[in-house]
């Protein structure tokens, strides 16, 4: 077996785990994931042009098991998609692996969670920001009014500077106190 092929060059790998919380071990059961999404479009040497490149369609990433019961899985492969279609690269991808690990930082994972939920990307959570996340967060247990008692409350315990909406600093206050609002945030791999 002298002719293994090799998926990504030391470089690769390197670069990488710079800016994952994985080892390369970790990047390699990834990219096991991102291939077998697609085997026929996604080669097994891949190219830095092919990483940032060859993209995996948002319908084929929904088969992931690990976001199927994740309600917000359409709105996490957007906000991991530079175009926002959902569509994902190999190194958005990663990315979007790293993030839900369980090394990444609560910080982060908090920044990523107020884009997610942050629905007309306006970088603020306002009424119907949150009345959406509530909805997915309950999944549809909740009637519209009991959505906006709760939304209400939100509202009158973080919007310190009262323009009706969270600024991610209130954001932050809240989910400091409630952290149901991050428990969407831990898959492994
Ligand atoms: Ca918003
Ligand atoms: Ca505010």
């Amino acid at each position: 077996m002298g002719n293994q092929i090799v998926t990504f060059s030391e470089e690769q790998l390197n670069a990488y785990q710079d800016c994952t919380f994985f080892n390369r071990k970790d990047i390699l059961r990834v990219f096991g994931r991102f291939k077998e999404l697609s085997p026929d479009t996604i080669p097994m040497k891949m190219t830095t042009k092919d990483a940032t490149g060859l993209k995996i369609p948002l319908q084929l990433l929904e088969k992931l098991p690990e976001f199927k019961e994740n309600p917000f899985h359409q709105r996490i492969f957007q906000v991991f998609s530079a175009d926002n279609s959902g569509n994902l690269t190999f190194d958005e991808f990663l990315d979007m692996f790293s993030i839900f690990s369980d090394s990444a930082p609560r910080e982060l994972k908090a920044s990523y969670a107020f884009k997610i939920y942050d629905y007309d990307n306006d970088k603020s959570l306002g009424k119907t920001d949150l009345d959406k996340t509530l909805e997915c967060l309950t999944r549809n247990e909740l009637t519209e009014k009991e959505r906006e008692i709760i939304v209400n409350k939100v509202l009158e315990e973080g919007d310190f500077d009262h323009k009706g909406k969270l600024s991610y600093v209130e954001f932050e206050y809240i989910i400091s106190r409630d952290p149901e609002f991050l428990n969407t945030f831990h898959i492994r791999i």
